[in-house]
């Protein structure tokens, strides 16, 4: 058994997430600590609200509250909406907490004492219309590497490059569109990046065989750029003052103490319960622990350099993040998710529409992993019609219907094997292994189109085994057939339970069974788990079909044409 420490990235808590967000980290990290729960690892999987910054100070601005209620009121909207689509975290913090501020505060002194803080002079926009300095993201303008037009203070989106908000062309003001903007003097305090490249670069390149292309390209060009000191305060109210003399009236930059919130969210986790949780088990343990974090690759600039440069700094032995699964985007109908252009389902709506399952089985077998994905409505009418009625829904009812209207509610018992069952086990047991294989590595499209394989090696076999024509002539054979048709089902709840938990305890409740393990799984063995009599519930459908009317309602409401 070992330790895996699951981290998916920490969503601003302004605004609510649409599928995009849950596509780009969220849901691949659950799929991921389920799956590692199920092989029967020991996870820890921690998520949260990046609380700080000056969307947080807008946000509460324009919605009149102070920002601590505007905060709580954000943390626990999402908290719910992750809660509805069965994020299974082990602690959903908060990057604004005390825990996280002394976490903050420590690494900022480790830092300092070794020599990596430097104190600078800095030319900063100030808006004279917002009265107020424009930090990160509130200062829009045209990209000076890309040419990208709407470029943010802190980093293109276009070309992912970091960015001081003084490089920007044609700067305006986010906030009220103003370009009266002039650029004032202040103090602030710099990471210098530059001072640990060379340790950053040696421990980048040990990496290499792990990280997935995506984020090791992304590193490696930024390496090869060479770093640049990074400013780490800022002149606002909301966050963490920083501690050091003559610093106070500033606090933290969002991008130094968020990712820190990975460590803080995990002293929340262990102050429930301090008896047996031990946050350093975790986070100062690198040698028994895999780190694998999840993220939009927007981010993995941060999560690749910045952050683990900040570790590297303290001189202390931190877990570094072993894996980073980056993602691309998820698009709707090939454009942006937009809450005032009404385009767009969001994550709070898609779980009202349809039961989180089928979005969470839609998302995952779409993942934009190595490429943007696009959602529409007819894809997604499609994979629940197809996929998970047509060929799950309809193995399960099936089954079970003819079971208990020809032999009644008990698993038939008797006989033995032909070599069609035969077949079936060796099969089932290479897709089963392949499975495990990518989701173990992480390649999501392709463990879903594995576990339909899988889904589908059930029809096949029903098809061409048909008990509904055999049991005319040799019941017994039928019993063997719907035997091993009903072994299947409890095969498939297992499987399919990382993807789609919900229905997973659906299927096994007709059983009264709790999920069990997937490690080493032994398709021969598992096969012959029910041997006969015992009882079962045929129940309901597990899924329904999405109508014609209803996707036409759907395009109408959220906007999009496919
Ligand atoms: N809040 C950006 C994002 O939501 C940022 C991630 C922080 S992870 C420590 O994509
Ligand atoms: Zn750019």
């Amino acid at each position: 058994m070992s330790k895996i420490l699951i981290t998916s990235a920490l969503p601003y808590i302004n605004g609510v997430p649409h599928l995009g967000h849950m596509a780009g980290c969220l849901l691949p990290s659950d799929v991921y600590a389920r799956f590692q729960r199920l092989m029967g690892n020991e996870v820890l999987y921690i998520g949260g609200t990046d609380e700080h910054g000056t969307t947080s100070e807008v946000g509460a601005l324009k919605a009149g509250m102070d920002v601590q209620s505007y905060c709580d009121m954000f943390h626990a909207r999402h908290a719910k909406i992750y809660q509805d689509f069965n994020l299974s975290f082990d602690f959903f913090g908060r990057t604004s907490t005390p825990e996280n501020k002394e976490a903050t505060y420590h690494i900022f002194e480790q830092l300092d004492k070794n020599g990596y803080i430097e104190e600078k002079s800095i030319k900063q926009v100030y808006s004279i219309d917002d009265k107020m300095f424009l930090a990160d993201r509130y200062i829009t303008g045209t990209c000076p590497y890309c040419g990208y037009d709407k470029a943010r203070g802190d980093q293109c989106e276009n070309c992912t490059r970091v960015l001081e908000p003084t490089e920007l062309i044609n700067a305006r003001s986010t906030i009220s569109g103003s370009t009266n903007l002039e650029v004032r003097e202040t103090k602030h305090l710099f990471l210098n990046l530059p001072k640990l490249e060379e340790k950053l670069s040696a421990w980048v390149k040990t990496k290499e065989p792990f990280w997935p292309e995506v984020a090791y390209t992304i590193a490696l060009k930024w390496l090869k750029e060479g770093l640049q000191e990074r400013c780490i305060t800022r002149d606002l109210k909301w966050g963490f003052p920083v501690n050091k003399p003559g610093f106070e009236d500033k606090v933290f930059y969002v991008w130094f103490d968020a990712p820190i919130g990975y460590i803080g969210i995990t002293k929340q986790w262990e102050a429930l319960d301090k008896e047996h949780r031990h946050w350093q088990d975790w986070w100062l343990n690198p040698e028994n622990v895999r780190h694998v974090e999840f993220m939009g690759k927007d981010n993995v600039p941060y999560h690749s350099i910045t952050f683990p440069a900040t570790l590297i700094g303290t001189g202390e032995d931190w877990t570094q993040v072993d894996f980073l699964k980056g993602f691309s985007y998820l698009t709707y109908d090939g454009g942006k998710f937009s809450k005032s252009e009404n385009r767009g389902i969001f994550a709070e709506d898609a779980v009202q529409e349809f039961p989180a399952d089928y979005w969470r089985y839609w998302i995952m077998a779409n993942s934009p992993e190595s490429s943007d994905a696009s959602f529409t409505w007819d894809l997604f009418a499609g994979a629940v019609n197809k996929d998970l009625n047509g060929v799950l829904g309809n193995f399960v009812s099936r089954v079970l219907k003819m079971t208990s209207s020809k032999l009644g509610d008990n698993v038939p018992s008797g006989g033995e094997f032909s070599d069609l069952e035969k077949g079936l086990i060796d099969t089932l047991q290479t897709k089963i292994n392949n499975y495990i294989k990518f989701m173990e590595q992480m390649e999501f499209r392709k463990a879903l189109a594995e576990l339909r394989a899988i889904w589908v090696e059930g029809n096949n076999y029903i098809t061409v085994a048909e008990p509904w024509t055999v049991i005319k002539e040799d019941e017994q054979r039928a019993k063997v057939i719907l035997r091993t048709c009903i072994n299947l089902i409890r095969i498939f709840a297992i499987v399919s339970a990382p993807i789609m938990p919900e229905t997973s305890s659906k299927m096994l409740s007709k059983f009264n069974l709790s999920l069990s393990g997937l490690c080493n799984f032994d398709v021969a063995k598992e096969i012959n788990f029910f041997h006969g009599g015992e009882t079962f519930e045929v129940g309901d459908m597990l899924f329904e079909r999405i109508a014609p009317e209803k996707i036409e309602e759907m395009k109408n409401k959220y906007g999009s044409s496919k």
